[in-house]
């Protein structure tokens, strides 16, 4: 007969219990939880632009004021929210886990670093953060939380449709403050057609191999190369567990799928 969605949560968490390394890859809804926009909604827009307008190179060389912007209102809302019962449960796994000799890594495709405040310990941003920059003259690479991130940026970045670019001088964007460089500071997040990090990919590689149990939350799957972590995971018959809002792919190969808003379903099955 034809192959059932598995939404056995007693044979989800049977298995679970036996796992000894899980890899939990998350996406935008987990943040969504947390009331920070996804990428592909109605709502993942600011201003006239989605993400694929803004979040790369070519965007930010042309105007970036108006890339500073969009990033100064994401790093506000994301300092604003609070991790929320999906990114708490993933984090108590962790440490109960961890007190039995089990691991829990977290490969997050989120920049708004809120699985670190949420307490996670192990956790790899495939597509970097918000709060990091990197200098365009001297590529040094910096933390940076502070509210906002420079002067100019004060009060701007409304996503209202009909607000105009600020326009900000060159000069008063964020700029670097290594030994007198002052070269342009960018977001360090990986923009469309830029590679990923290397040695973060190597540790990736090393997670997807050795882990026992692959957990899928509140992503699309549509941007590659995070597309492939899961599906590289059940192809070595690994079981991989899906949580979503939406139903079932017609054509998943994942064992489990979990349907509905993860931090309602995320706490029952690590609990
Ligand atoms: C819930 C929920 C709730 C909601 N509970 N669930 C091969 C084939 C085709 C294309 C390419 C390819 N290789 C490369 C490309 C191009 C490109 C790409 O993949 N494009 C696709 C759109 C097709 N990839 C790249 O450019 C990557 N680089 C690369 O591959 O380099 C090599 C190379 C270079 C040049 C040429 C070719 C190869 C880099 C990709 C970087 C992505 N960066 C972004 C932006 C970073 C942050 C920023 O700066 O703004 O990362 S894009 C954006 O998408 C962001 C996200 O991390 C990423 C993934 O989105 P995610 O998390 O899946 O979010 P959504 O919104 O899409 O989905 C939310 C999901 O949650 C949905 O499923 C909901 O149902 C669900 N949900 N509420 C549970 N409460
Ligand atoms: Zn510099």
């Amino acid at each position: 007969g034809v192959a059932r969605p598995n939404s056995d949560m007693a044979e989800f968490r049977e298995v679970f219990s036996k796992a000894k390394h899980i890899a939990i890859i998350t996406g935008a809804g987990v943040s969504a939880e947390s009331g920070l926009p996804t990428f592909r909604a109605a709502s993942g827009h600011w201003r006239k632009w989605k993400t694929q307008d803004l979040a790369t190179a070519q965007a930010f060389s042309r105007n970036p004021s108006r890339v500073w912007e969009f990033y100064h209102y994401w790093r506000e809302l994301a300092l604003k929210a609070t991790p929320s019962e999906a990114h708490r449960a993933i984090a108590e796994c962790e440490a109960r886990l961890s007190k039995q000799g089990r691991s829990v890594v977290v490969i997050t495709q989120n920049v708004d670093e809120l699985h670190r405040r949420a307490g996670s310990k192990h956790v790899l941003e495939v597509h970097g953060s918000l709060f990091r920059t990197r200098c365009l003259s001297c590529g040094d690479v910096d933390a940076s939380h502070h509210s906002p991130i420079c002067p100019a940026l004060e009060g701007k970045g409304d996503p209202d449709p009909n607000c105009r670019d600020a326009a900000i001088p060159v000069k008063n964007l964020p700029r670097c403050d290594e030994g007198g460089c002052d070269g342009l500071l960018r977001p360090h997040v990986i923009w469309f057609g830029e590679t990923l990090d290397s040695h973060i990919l190597t540790k990736v590689e090393k997670e997807l191999d050795a882990c026992d149990l692959c957990l899928l939350v509140g992503t699309a799957s549509v941007v590659f190369p995070a597309a492939m972590f899961a599906p590289q995971v059940a192809s070595r018959g690994v079981p991989v567990a899906e949580f979503n809002i939406r139903p079932r792919a017609n054509m998943s190969r994942f064992t489990y799928h979990f349907q509905g808003p993860c931090a309602t379903t995320l706490p029952v099955a690590l609990e």
